[in-house]
């Protein structure tokens, strides 16, 4: 059954950590893990979307799914094989989406897969051990993040198609964002994508050297699987806590 967003109290946990993007990079998600001292009977662990395609072991990773205290939305990549199934997809374009993986399988192992990776949710709002209430949409959301929730869970409003392109697809603040500060020259940036109805939001889909803050938003997808890349993996209420030094536009 699909299940457009789920809204999860996790404050009894000791941290809710974040990564997005993991992008069939298994080794990264266990060291980064590691790196951060993730023990699965104290933290949470959201993934925000994209676990498979491009990296070398994207079954690894879906099999993560399975553990306690591990939450995920969905991210576009993680729809690509029920298309394909569906028939909306060629065997090639899911190739050039590195999904080249999928297309070995055999039919069984595609159907489960599929359906599995795809069934949602969309979108996460989480309350955090400190109380905070912050949202997972993997590529962006409206400005209102109750108006985003309602029309990704209702398939009959009129901008529930649009509310779950943005979710998934869209680079639309991100690239207005960087053009606004590209054309500030270190002035202040006055382009706002601040969210309304929640505390904060955490986005990945498109890369960026650092993860960083603008408004009330935060971007961490760092290129796991291209060269040069990394997973980040957040603490997000340590990250909260010292939001004004992750903010490299004013
Ligand atoms: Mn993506």
């Amino acid at each position: 059954m699909f299940t457009p967003h789920l809204k999860l109290d996790l404050s009894a946990h000791r941290r809710v950590l974040a990564v997005t993007d993991v992008h069939g990079e298994h080794e990264k998600l266990v060291e980064a893990l590691e790196g951060i001292g993730f023990e699965e009977r104290l933290d949470a662990l959201i993934i925000n979307g994209d676990l498979v395609d491009r990296g070398p072991a994207s079954e690894a990773v879906v099999q993560w799914l399975e553990r306690p205290g591990i939450y995920r939305c969905v991210g576009n990549h993680d729809i690509l094989a029920q298309c394909y199934l569906d028939g909306d997809l060629s065997a090639d374009l899911i190739a050039e989406h590195g999904g080249g993986w999928f297309l070995t399988l055999a039919p069984e192992r595609q159907t489960e897969l599929a359906r599995q990776l795809s069934r949602g949710p969309l979108a996460l709002t989480v309350t955090t051990p400190a109380g905070r209430n912050v949202g997972f949409a993997h590529a962006d959301c409206w400005r209102d993040w109750r108006k985003h929730i309602a029309a990704l869970k209702d398939p009959t409003a009129a901008l529930h198609i649009e509310a779950k392109r943005l979710n998934l697809w869209s680079r639309n603040t991100i690239t207005d964002l960087l053009e606004a500060a590209h054309k500030a020259k270190g002035k202040p940036v006055a382009y706002t994508c601040q969210v309304s109805g929640i505390d904060h939001v955490f986005h990945g889909h498109s890369t960026v050297t650092r993860p960083f803050a603008h408004n009330n938003r935060t971007w961490f997808d760092t290129a796991a699987c291209y060269p040069g890349g990394y997973l980040t993996v957040l603490d997000v209420d340590a990250w909260l806590d010292r939001i004004d030094e992750h903010r490299p536009f004013q």
